[in-house]
């Protein structure tokens, strides 16, 4: 019984092949790099989640209090009768404070790559909005291209916070914002949520937690290519290093060699110079302007736009034409 559960997790799936291809695609490249959507596997999100509480982590904190703050203003610009779609929507909970608000909405459409979340979480919104449809679709949104079938016959609403548009290099988020577009359809809504620029320090300081959660965030992923991999990161050899780059507007995480060494990854061997960094993460930081400019150059007019200083949400609509 043991053995064969062993075998089992060892068998490599679609996932864990495109995982190892990525893995060894970024750290053969120069300089190297990881995708960020690797961080969060269970170990991953658990700490994600502990960061997201931190008292240097403002972006949550903030976000939540601009959506309670504002959310009949953002549920007033809904079409009457429409599918809200959540991309990447993960345990929904920011979404739940704008559907209490939304009696317009008649269905929430959740995405995300993670099905099991989704399906406990789909559950819970069922029995919390019995009045409301919810469909989730388990699907990479960064790919997807056609809306979900379930919302063929209704206008739409798009749902985008958490700032994790900053994960893109700016002419990717142009290019998801476009493609986003195609799927809301004319007349569409789309509620975006984006970090600002602001003072280098309370953004050094949001990604170098005293408590060091940030660095065990960065510092997994090397702990998962380990155990899904088969690999041999030494995690003592490798330090977390988290900086404002003022010229790109971005924190930029990196993983630093602390010495020469090699590592093995599925028959790959991998040498780091002393000092050497793999590139984990950028977080792009707009202003309001900046982010309505790149919005406006993908085919959306900015409606309005909520903050409280240190983080903005943005209304957006698609012209009806
Ligand atoms: C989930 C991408 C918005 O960039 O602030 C938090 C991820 N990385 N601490 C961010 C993250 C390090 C987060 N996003």
């Amino acid at each position: 019984m043991s053995t064969q559960t062993a075998v089992r997790a060892r068998r490599p799936t679609q996932q864990t092949d495109a995982f190892a291809a990525d893995v060894i695609a970024g750290l053969s490249a120069k300089p190297k790099y990881l995708p960020p959507k690797y961080f969060y596997d269970l170990a991953g999100s658990a700490l994600f989640e502990r960061i997201t509480r931190l008292p240097e982590y403002y972006p949550t904190r903030s976000e939540l209090g601009i959506l309670d703050k504002h959310a009949p203003a953002i549920a007033s610009l809904f079409p009457p009768g429409c599918a809200l779609l959540e991309f990447g929507a993960g345990a929904s909970t920011k979404a739940r404070i704008v559907l209490r608000a939304a009696a317009s909405v008649e269905a929430y459409v959740p995405i995300d790559i993670s099905g099991d979340f989704l399906q406990q979480d789909a559950a819970r919104l069922r029995r919390d909005f019995p009045h409301l449809a919810i469909h989730p679709v388990v699907a990479d949104f960064t790919t997807m291209v056609e809306p979900p079938l379930e919302t063929a016959a209704k206008p739409r609403a798009g749902f985008f916070p958490g700032s994790t548009i900053g994960n893109f290099e700016p002419h990717e988020a142009a290019g998801f914002l476009r493609r986003a577009g195609r799927i809301l359809g004319p007349g569409a809504v789309f509620i975006v949520g984006v970090d600002l620029t602001k003072a280098p320090d309370i953004l050094y300081r949001a990604y170098n937690d005293a408590e060091g959660v940030t660095a065990k965030f960065n510092l997994n992923l090397l702990a998962r290519i380990n155990r899904e991999l088969g690999a041999n990161f030494d995690l003592e050899a490798f330090e977390h290093h988290a900086f404002y780059n003022a010229e790109r507007s971005r924190i930029e995480m990196h993983l630093a060699s602390t010495k020469r060494q090699k590592v093995r990854i599925c028959d790959t061997t991998i040498d780091f110079r002393a000092g050497e960094t793999i590139h984990t993460e950028n977080s792009y930081k707009y202003s309001i302007q900046s982010f309505q400019a790149l919005a406006h150059g993908s085919g959306w007019s900015p409606l309005n736009a909520w903050t409280d200083g240190l983080f903005s949400v943005h209304a957006l609509r698609m012209a009806v034409d």
